[in-house]
């Protein structure tokens, strides 16, 4: 049964839970029209709409019906346009699992490894809005958004470490998720389109990209999202970090 009633998203730019949610409604045919905000700005707005304590994107609005959070937008659309299963019915299960680990863990990862990495190489923030290496006074201005960010995101060197200590398990866990025909087949699930989003961000990162390699998290990312600026040169984690 299609959606009639109209459809707005509201996301901020580069976000992975955004790319989520859009993935799905374009993978159901669902018309929408977006409405960017601006990251960090944005408590009373979200809050106003989806209810107290919602204030992250993506959230969607169809007609007056607020649904807030990747995996909600996810799980109403299947629920309303059963056509192209995000949750295949044999597997459905496994996919829920998969995808709530997409969404409390890789996700978190894949919003704290970038902003650990820049703060190393701030230069490199410019290339995130495609426009390169930035020269010393943006530098400058990368690096005190930078600081910002680190704060609001309350990120530490140690969760970082842990992090990059735990980037083969994790991604061993998308393989396994692989072989078990949760995502990365003919046909995506709600797992590809959560997990994808997060593993196409961690690609920026240079020193990542060994270890990302030929594996199924890499093919689902290039494949559902193909297009993604930000390029973190190799080298900007500290080496100890890296090899654990
Ligand atoms: N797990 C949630 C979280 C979404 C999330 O944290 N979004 C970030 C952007 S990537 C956000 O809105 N952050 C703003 C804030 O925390 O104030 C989902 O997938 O919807």
């Amino acid at each position: 049964m299609p959606i009639t009633e109209p459809v707005t998203m509201h996301v901020v730019p580069m976000s992975h839970p955004c790319m989520t949610a859009r993935a799905g409604l374009e993978h159901k045919g669902i018309e929408f029209e977006e409405v960017m905000l601006l990251p960090g700005n944005q408590e009373g707005v979200l809050e106003g709409i989806y209810g107290d304590g919602n204030k992250t994107v993506p959230g969607i609005v169809v007609g007056e019906e607020p649904i807030h959070t990747s995996i909600g937008i996810l799980r109403y659309i299947d629920d309303e346009v059963p056509e192209n299963p995000l949750y295949p019915e044999a597997i459905a299960n496994e996919v829920q699992e998969a995808e709530v680990w997409g969404d409390r863990y890789f996700q978190e990862v894949a919003r704290r490894l970038p902003f650990g990495a820049l703060h190393f190489r701030p230069g490199s923030m410019g290339t995130f809005a495609g426009a390169g290496e930035l020269d010393a006074a943006g530098t400058d201005f990368a690096a005190k958004n930078l600081r910002g960010t680190w704060k609001y995101l309350r990120l530490k060197p140690s969760q970082l470490m842990e992090d990059l200590a735990r980037i083969d398990e994790t991604i061993d866990r998308i393989e396994s998720y692989a072989r078990d025909g949760i995502l990365g087949g003919d046909e995506p699930t709600a797992a590809d389109f959560q997990i994808a989003s997060s593993a196409r961000v961690l690609m920026t990162i240079g020193d990542l990209l060994p270890a990302l390699d030929g594996s199924a998290a890499e093919r689902i990312a290039m494949r559902y999202f193909p297009d993604y600026d930000g390029k973190i040169p190799a080298g900007a984690f500290p080496p100890n970090w890296i090899s654990g």
